[in-house]
């Protein structure tokens, strides 16, 4: 493993919940990703949306999104915050076209997600530039340290499953803007408040977000959960492990994927009063 990250780094995660930017991928590696994402969005023929079901650990599916979950970078730096042994639970795209309305609303991730520890961080790469004009990521630095009352709200441009949002008003001067160049990636805590305003950028904003978990988390919500092990080894087997796609939507990785996202989508709308996918 290489060092990533400083010391100093390591020290400002644990205190604010996050850091930002971390150099990742090269222009070239980003070009081919955006190319290959463009095919993805097309198959879909939903409008170019990345929407419901595919979007749940599309690394599953891809086998170049599963090399973006796996590389050694990424993987470095998060193995200096949850240790060496590291299942990947899930992933997912957020991609914002400009004129989109699209936007996420201020929510904390484990509130929803049934895992038994905040050893939980999410790696969101950037492969478009991320700004403010784009609508970033927006974070609450130090936030993660409280839990806090979420409501469903349902709302259409709303990008979570629920349209979560925390009862909490968030002013402009504790939100701090997470600006990232392509290739580029930040680490968020499980807990941290964050959310983005709508793109109003003319170009898209996408980025893929990572989750990353300890081998000794559990899943508290529903039966087993699955996550793929990524480094290290398991020695708990608190989790299914999944496999990596043969191929790009083969027969079995569709059948992997229907079968771990259906538990998964179950888990993630536990309690919920209706389901987007
Ligand atoms: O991409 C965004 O704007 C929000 C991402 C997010 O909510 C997350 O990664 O947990």
């Amino acid at each position: 493993m290489s060092q990533v990250l400083s010391d100093e780094q390591v020290q400002r995660y644990a205190r604010d919940g996050y850091i930002s930017p971390i150099d990742v991928f090269n222009e070239q590696d980003v070009g081919s990703f955006n190319e290959k994402l463009q095919r993805f969005r097309q198959r879909l023929d939903l409008n170019g949306k990345i929407a419901g079901r595919y979007n749940q650990k599309p690394h599953l599916l891809l086998p170049w999104a599963n090399q973006i979950v796996r590389h050694p970078r990424i993987l470095d730096a998060v193995e200096q915050i949850l240790g060496p042994n590291i299942l990947c639970w899930a992933s997912q795209f957020f991609a914002k076209d400009p004129g989109d309305n699209a936007y996420v609303s201020w929510h904390q991730d484990g509130n929803y997600w049934g895992l038994s520890s905040v050893d939980v961080v999410t790696a969101w790469v950037a492969l478009t530039p991320s700004t403010i004009e784009s609508g970033c990521m927006n974070v609450v630095p130090g936030s993660q340290v409280r839990r806090v009352e979420h409501t469903d709200t349902y709302s259409d441009d709303n990008m979570l499953s629920r349209g979560q949002e925390i009862a909490v008003t968030v002013s402009p001067e504790e939100a701090k803007p997470i600006v990232l160049q392509p290739g580029q990636m930040s680490l968020h805590h499980v807990m941290i408040f964050h959310g983005s305003e709508p793109n109003r950028a003319d170009h898209p904003r996408v980025g893929f977000a990572i989750r990353y978990v300890p081998t000794h988390v559990r899943q508290t919500a529903g039966d087993k959960d699955s996550a793929m092990l990524v480094r290290g080894v398991d020695t708990y087997h608190h989790f299914e492990h999944e496999r990596e796609p043969d191929e790009e939507f083969s027969d079995a990785a569709m059948a992997q994927h229907r079968q771990v996202v259906e538990r998964q989508l179950a888990i993630l709308y536990a309690g919920a009063k209706k389901r987007k996918d």
